[in-house]
């Protein structure tokens, strides 16, 4: 056997060596060197934080007919595999040593059992290809929250998006990796078979496999961005168990810069399941992004303080439309570096469901190059122009409603976090907790979102998913729990939110797409103490005089008083029928918070209180 010295004085050029071995880090050249003896590439290129480095793997993307060029310069299509449109949670395990016990809901398998299924998928995977050896951050670079990152793919697609998605790594690399202490994730990556499309034809031999111990991610037979691209969702995994052992939390949120008077500047953290109004909340109209999916805390000089882990977006495409979402419309049709994925695309233009425009009845999509209206899938079932998981992808900085200080290395300072979840009948439309204990336990890990039209399976379908991050929990829900509990204790903490776009009254909803706005600048005006609230037993609810006028000055609309209530009405039976599911569901989790078990019974408690003064369904006109 050769050493990993050896293998890469082998196969890199002089100057591709030297780019690694500057780095003086023994981890990362026995991970290159394994890479190359497993997968033997027929050649291996090291980047570095150059533009010139990041225009290739992005020339090399189009040249392998990975990405497609659109008419609009600078615009590119991507298409996965018709069975690979999404993340696949079936196979996408930790890897457990044998004297471990990791929480039973985690998908798992033995670690030696599992690194042979991958290294068996994974051996010979680049030959006739290049080994790509990139660096990127997680967070900004030259900052606390930084944490250095080594991807390993024969996918320029995936670079291309990294390079697009994160902050450049290789100079933080060379500024940290001779430190002993230096620790880093490291993700390897292998296309496997393609078809003439360049999607899988292994599809179903696709893994993605967690390596805790080891702050490694490996996966094979893939191309969707969501189980290849290693600094987003894989790494969110890795992040948790990391801010674990650090004491500080990893998200699946968005961070906004709220503005509230006299040019008060507020950021709001918000966690949202798919399909709950994340990325349009994120971009409000008169309000600033700082990012749309990830986001780190840390407590630094006794703040709380949030980053943007991205530098860029990977966002949902349907519905996407000039009135609606006019920042994100505009760079969709501008000049400049865009994505699109698994759109339907004619004559070089790009095509998505909602977009508000006539749809082509024919053109190329993630179904077939040749695709028409009315064609069945592989499977033989009806296929859409687009699918409804198509994307885009931008740069934070080609966005207008960019924060200025969205890259700052401290972070922004947290004035309150928002759990944002999906139903028709519960929760009214903005709620504050009474404590960041009541917040944590009752709108976070109570966090529910009801199934639409839109997704696979029964509508209205209500599914529990503990602060929109039970795909990526890397230990049990108590735990994470218990670590959000205990976050920042010693400081002053950021209020919480619950928020619901989506009530309706005989299958109408009760608010306008740009209400939410409203409620953002509701929650602005509360984290300062401005407006009063009003008890609603299971939270403070806004009060009318507040909304009317903010509802004129933000939107120039009218908000009535019969809105007010019907949007406002407290529904005690609904709300006691989710305390029963939680309890249920809680009941399963071995290690529940003693706190969570309090905060259900108290809620419990004020609610039946309230139903014995006031009855069942109680206007907020009513409440004292
Ligand atoms: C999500 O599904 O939450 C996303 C897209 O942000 S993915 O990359 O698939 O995770
Ligand atoms: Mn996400």
């Amino acid at each position: 056997m050769n050493t990993a010295m050896e293998i890469l004085k082998n196969q890199l050029s002089p100057e591709h060596l030297d780019r690694l071995l500057v780095l003086k880090n023994e981890e990362v050249n026995q991970f290159v060197a394994y890479a190359i003896e497993l997968c033997e590439p027929d050649s291996v290129w090291v980047g570095n934080d150059s533009d010139e480095d990041a225009a290739y793997c992005r020339q090399l993307s189009i040249d392998n007919r990975e990405e497609l060029p659109l008419a609009i310069d600078g615009h590119t299509v991507h298409f996965d595999g018709y069975y690979d449109q999404a993340r696949k949670k079936e196979v996408t395990k930790y890897l457990v040593p044998s004297d471990v016990v990791l929480d039973k809901k985690l998908n798992q398998v033995e670690r030696e059992q599992g690194l042979k299924e991958i290294r068996d998928l994974q051996k010979g995977a680049y030959k006739g290809r290049r080994m790509l050896v990139t660096f990127f951050c997680l967070g900004p670079t030259n900052s606390p929250f930084a944490i250095p990152c080594l991807q390993i793919t024969d996918s320029a697609y995936v670079v291309h998006s990294e390079a697009m998605l994160y902050r450049r790594g290789y100079e933080e690399f060379k500024r940290q990796s001779s430190n002993p202490s230096f620790e880093f994730f490291k993700f390897r990556h292998a296309t496997g078979q393609v078809d003439d499309r360049m999607t899988s034809v292994h599809y179903d031999k696709n893994r993605v496999y967690m390596d805790y111990t080891r702050n490694t991610v490996l996966s094979v037979n893939t191309q969707y961005a969501g189980n290849t691209v290693g600094l987003k969702k894989l790494a969110l995994r890795l992040a948790i168990c990391k801010a674990d052992r650090e004491g500080w939390l990893a998200e699946h949120m968005f961070v906004m810069r709220a503005n509230g008077p006299k040019g008060r500047k507020t950021y709001l953290c918000g966690a949202y399941p798919s399909a709950c109004g994340k990325t349009s909340t994120a971009m409000i109209p008169g309000e600033n992004i700082v990012g749309d999916d990830l986001a780190y805390f840390r407590v630094i000089d006794g703040e709380f303080r949030a980053v943007n882990v991205e530098a860029g977006i990977f966002g949902i495409i349907q519905d996407v439309c000039a009135k609606g979402d006019p920042v994100i419309w505009d760079v969709l049709h501008a000049p400049g570096e865009v994505i699109f994925g698994n759109v339907l695309v004619k004559d070089g233009s790009p095509y998505w469901l909602g977009m508000g425009e006539e749809i082509p009845k024919t053109g190329a999509n993630h179904v077939s190059p040749a695709w028409t209206e009315g064609m069945l899938g592989p499977d033989g079932k009806p296929t859409t122009p687009s699918h409804k998981n198509a994307r885009y992808t931008v740069r934070m900085q080609d966005l207008e409603n960019k924060d200025p200080d969205w890259d700052t290395p401290n972070g922004l300072p947290v004035g309150g976090i928002i759990y944002g979840g999906r139903d028709s009948d519960i929760n009214v439309p903005v709620r504050e907790a009474y404590s960041w204990a009541h917040g944590i336990c009752t709108m976070g890990a109570m966090l529910e979102s009801e199934t639409t039209a839109a997704t696979i399976g029964a509508e209205g379908v209500r599914s529990w998913n503990v602060m929109s991050n039970m795909d990526f929990l890397s230990m049990s829900v108590g735990k994470y729990l218990q670590n959000n509990l205990e976050f920042a204790k010693d400081i002053e903490r950021p209020k919480v939110f619950g928020t619901n776009y989506f009530l309706k009254r005989d299958g109408q909803y009760l608010n306008g797409m740009l209400d939410k706005s409203a409620w953002v600048k509701w929650m602005e005006l509360r984290v300062h103490g401005d407006v009063e609230s009003l008890d609603a037993g299971y939270g403070m609810i806004p009060k009318y005089e507040d909304l009317k006028t903010i509802f004129k000055n933000t939107l120039n609309q009218a908000y009535t008083e019969q809105d007010y209530v019907e949007q406002f009405t407290v529904r005690i039976p609904e709300l006691l029928g989710k305390l029963d599911r939680m309890e249920e569901i809680y009941a399963t989790v071995g290690d529940t918070p003693e706190a969570m078990k309090e905060e259900m019974a108290a809620q419990r408690k004020r609610l039946e209180a309230l139903k014995a003064e006031k009855g069942e369904y109680i206007s907020p006109l009513d409440l004292a």
